[in-house]
């Protein structure tokens, strides 16, 4: 009996038996993955992070499986449920959280935006290119000076003729280098902001790459400028109302997030269970024998539980159309920083050869500093929960 405990938590990091919630294609959907991670990843994304490149040939097969707009309709989409998209993020940032990035920026801030706000002619040319990978994109939301407060953004655009003129910068983008298709949300002279379909090509717009970053390595993030760039009138997103249309992609992209953070710290688990049982200190017994040290897996084991809980609660509420943005934050804010922690104490347990590449920890650590900072910082969502419990906003 004790034995098969201990065996199912080493496989499946599923203590309180998820899995017996998933349906089989669930559960299905989450096994592929994890072979495709395993197999077609994990060999490579320890240079890629080195070199500070994306592996750019898992794009393809990436879009066979049919992980690129895998939760959206038609358009050659694979119409998952939250739950089975969960998983894919989940299994993806199990690898690395830059690969399990490309994808929901693929997702969440760019098909997703084109297939709720855009014309059926830009949904029809954009979207079975961004699912089959032959087009990438990337979300322009940040500014050099506003953050955490997209409101403030300067990015203008106005009309020109038969179009728009855009002028402004665009930070820490995601892909920005490499994306066909930028998603820029500029302030539309008397409108109000407004998302913007910006392509590589256009007269005005160029990509910068951020160079010698300690984190999300395997990962393109670029400046986007747009120094009068012309576009013409179609490729406003007309569904577009205001600032809020750029949090609802936020929350897509959150919810991904949510979920890419727990795979993140299984990894992390895993890895210290095993080093642990492996690793013999003063007298030859196996540091997991000492109390201090299984204190620090239990830690990580419930906290990874209360995780799983919590994002498949929430796929249940996205799936019935019931879902709060501040119910997002929460997942948001709390996966992310226990992963986190568990990436810390994971590094602590291995000792000095927690510093190594040879041991995805580190890697994973690091990684998981930006994701705590992208999407909303940790306090930013402290400050939206604080706003649901009280009803006043604290934030200026
Ligand atoms: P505020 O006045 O509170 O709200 C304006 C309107 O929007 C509504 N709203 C939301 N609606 C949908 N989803 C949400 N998450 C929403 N949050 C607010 C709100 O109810 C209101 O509606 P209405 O009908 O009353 O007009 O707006 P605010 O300007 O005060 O902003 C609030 C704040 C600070 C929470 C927001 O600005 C924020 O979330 N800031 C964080 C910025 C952020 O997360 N940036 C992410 C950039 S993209 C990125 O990081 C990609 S990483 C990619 C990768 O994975 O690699
Ligand atoms: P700031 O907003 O300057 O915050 C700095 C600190 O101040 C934080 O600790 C914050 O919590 C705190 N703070 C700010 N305001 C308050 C307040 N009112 N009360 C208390 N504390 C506060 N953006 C995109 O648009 N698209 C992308 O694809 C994208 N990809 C990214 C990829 C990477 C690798 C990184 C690092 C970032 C990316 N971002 C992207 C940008 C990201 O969303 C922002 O970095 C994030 O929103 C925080 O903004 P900031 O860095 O300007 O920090």
């Amino acid at each position: 009996m004790g034995t098969a405990i201990f065996v199912s938590v080493a496989e499946n990091v599923d203590f309180m038996r998820l899995d017996d919630l998933l349906s089989q294609e669930e559960r299905l959907i989450r096994d592929s993955v994890r072979g495709f991670v395993e197999e077609q990843v994990l060999p490579i994304i320890e240079d890629h992070f080195q070199a500070g490149t994306f592996p750019l040939q898992l794009v393809d097969p990436m879009a066979r499986l049919g992980y690129l707009g895998a939760s959206l309709t038609g358009y050659n989409c694979a119409g998952l449920k939250p739950v089975g998209y969960g998983l894919i993020m989940q299994e993806l940032e199990r690898g690395d959280s830059g690969l399990r990035s490309f994808v929901s920026v693929q997702n969440a801030l760019v098909m997703y935006p084109i297939h709720r706000f855009g014309s059926e002619e830009q949904r029809a040319w954009w979207l079975p290119r961004l699912q089959g990978g032959r087009a990438i994109g990337c979300f322009g939301l940040t500014e050099p000076d506003f953050g955490s407060n997209p409101a403030g953004m300067r990015t203008k655009a106005r009309r020109d003729g038969g179009g728009f003129v855009l002028n402004g910068n665009k930070a820490w983008i995601t892909n920005g280098s490499i994306a066909d298709v930028a998603i820029v949300w500029a302030r539309l002279e008397g409108e109000g902001i407004r998302g913007f379909l910006v392509e590589r090509a256009d007269p005005g717009f160029s990509a910068r790459d951020y160079r010698h970053k300690h984190s999300l390595r395997a990962s393109v993030t670029s400046e986007l400028v747009l120094d009068d760039c012309w576009i013409p009138e179609d490729r406003l997103l007309s569904g577009t109302t205001g600032l809020k249309s750029a949090l609802m992609c936020l929350n897509k992209a959150r919810y991904g997030i949510a979920w890419g953070a727990l795979g993140a710290a299984m990894a992390c688990f895993e890895t210290a269970r095993r080093w642990t049982l492996d690793r013999r200190q003063f007298g030859g017994r196996p540091i997991a024998s000492h109390q201090l040290v299984q204190q620090k897996l239990v830690y990580m084991l419930t906290e990874i539980t209360k995780g799983q809980l919590l994002t498949y609660r929430l796929g249940q509420l996205m799936d019935r159309g019931q879902c709060r943005h501040d119910q997002i934050s929460m997942a948001k804010r709390n996966n992310v920083a226990v992963a986190l922690r568990i990436a810390r104490l994971a590094r602590d347990l291995l000792g000095a050869n927690g510093i190594l590449s040879e041991y995805p920890v580190f890697r994973h650590m690091s990684n998981l500093e930006t994701v705590s900072t992208y999407e909303g910082t940790h306090d930013i969502h402290t400050l939206i929960l604080g706003q649901s419990i009280t009803g006043i906003p604290a934030f200026e």
